[in-house]
């Protein structure tokens, strides 16, 4: 059993990853600011399912399973002092941070959406490894970091976990060899926030030896795990709108609602997937294999699929006969590209990945078609723009 501390353990994928851990045996504290619920409010968005408040989700917990987890609601980016002392109080094994501004298109509306996503994202993490160093504690942290640090090229290479081999060429024939950090080349803030992340951690696994894990997750899809289904007061949230709500969740849930399935320009953007129940299960399997102390942060890929933005929209028009309407792109992203990723790691510890052709009918059916009269159709389209002359991703409805 480990003593687990889940930072952003309130959000889409660190509450089915508490239960998870719970579930295996494990003490979980989750700890939150409730900063997404907030942003919920201010945009005038709400999850497609109906989530509980953080007292009945951990009542129905216990209720379902006999176990507690406990709650500290405690912002990691701004009350250091409140943070730091609980990380006294608790020293946990492990500390899983998911505690971020985590979408794209909110951290590109403007300044102030775009200077909150750096204070927040960057505040919370470094905070977290000073806490950690001047408490002289040991805790193995796992962080979520992003497949979008890598950028997306198109010759065919394939993505390695994390570090690019070098070959430089130096005088007198001479070839010299360094093992360094993939160059980032992020598409938003949000994904910028991600790549200085990634240099605080190697900073701090070097000068102070923390054991870190950092796992660059491709775009996570469904909604439910084996612990959410235990009791409908468990069940996860499902971001839909125009900025929060991510590619292959939003088709379903506009299929579900007859709107057209918003393809950003051509669709031929390829992106990385993960079910989330996949996401609980690498969560674990990284828990349980902390990495030696080698002063190298030890990263992984995160992500079981590939797929086109287009192929997305007509595997999903294809089983519910929805229809496609290519919008404007609001993004400014390579309208196509390819895309081959590494994830030996994981799979050499065991995941077995949902597959799409599995899991699609399952989430149209129990999540889309059974919430489709809370969806709020103002707040699909995808209206933050990357500049200031690009049009948003608007359709035109009759
Ligand atoms: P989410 O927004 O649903 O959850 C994040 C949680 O962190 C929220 O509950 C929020 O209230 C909390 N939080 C944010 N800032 C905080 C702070 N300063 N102090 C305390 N709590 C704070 O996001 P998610 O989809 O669950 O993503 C979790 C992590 O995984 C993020 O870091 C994200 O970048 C990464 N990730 C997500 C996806 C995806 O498709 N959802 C894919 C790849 C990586
Ligand atoms: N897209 C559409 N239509 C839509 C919405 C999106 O065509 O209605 C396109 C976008 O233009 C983009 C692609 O789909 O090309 C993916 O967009 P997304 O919103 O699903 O994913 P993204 O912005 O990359 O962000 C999400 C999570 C983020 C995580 C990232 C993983 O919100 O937290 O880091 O996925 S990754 O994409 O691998 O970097």
């Amino acid at each position: 059993m480990k003593k687990i501390m889940i930072i952003g353990g309130d959000g889409f994928c660190g509450w089915p990853t508490a239960l998870h851990l719970s579930q295996m045996g494990n003490d979980v504290t989750i700890v939150d600011n409730l900063s997404r619920r907030s942003i919920d409010e201010e945009l005038g968005a709400n999850s497609l399912t109906p989530i509980q408040s953080m007292e009945t989700r951990l009542t129905a917990w216990k209720e379902a399973t006999g176990k507690t987890i406990a709650f500290e609601k405690i912002d990691v980016a701004v009350e250091y002092d409140r943070f730091e002392a609980l990380l006294d109080q608790q020293k946990p094994d492990t500390v899983i941070h998911f505690g971020e501004q985590r979408a794209a298109p909110y951290s590109m509306k403007g300044a102030t959406e775009k200077r909150f996503t750096v204070d927040n994202n960057i505040g919370a993490t470094h905070n977290l490894l000073a806490a950690v160093t001047s408490l002289g504690i040991d805790p193995h942290i796992v962080h979520l970091g992003t497949m979008g640090v890598y950028g997306y090229d198109d010759d065919g290479m394939e993505i390695p976990e994390g570090y690019l081999k070098v070959y430089i060429p130096g005088d007198e024939k001479q070839i010299y060899q360094r093992d360094i950090l993939y160059p980032t080349n992020p598409g938003s803030v949000y994904h910028m926030t991600k790549s200085m992340d990634q240099l605080l951690f190697q900073f701090y696994a070097k000068n102070d030896r923390l054991r870190i894990t950092d796992l660059h997750q491709g775009i996570v899809w469904g909604t439910q795990t084996d612990e959410t289904k235990l009791d409908d007061r468990l069940m996860n949230r499902f971001d839909y709108d125009g900025d929060y709500g991510t590619v292959l969740n939003r088709f379903l849930m506009q299929s579900a609602v007859g709107h057209p399935l918003t393809v950003h320009g051509t669709g031929g953007q390829t992106r990385a997937f993960i079910h989330i129940q996949d996401t609980v299960k690498c969560l674990a399997l990284a828990v349980m294999n902390p990495p030696e102390r080698t002063g190298k942060v030890k990263i992984l890929n995160q992500m079981t699929e590939t797929h086109t933005v287009r192929n997305l929209a007509e595997l999903v028009a294809k089983a519910s006969g929805a229809t496609i309407a290519n919008v404007d792109n609001p993004r400014n992203e390579a309208a196509e590209n390819g895309l081959r990723v590494s994830n030996k790691t994981f799979i050499s510890l065991g995941l077995k990945p949902i597959t799409l052709a599995e899991g699609l009918l399952e989430e149209t059916q129990q999540i889309a078609q059974r919430f489709a009269d809370r969806c709020r159709m103002d707040m699909i389209p995808c209206v933050s723009t990357w500049t200031d002359n690009q049009a948003p991703g608007v359709v035109q409805l009759d």
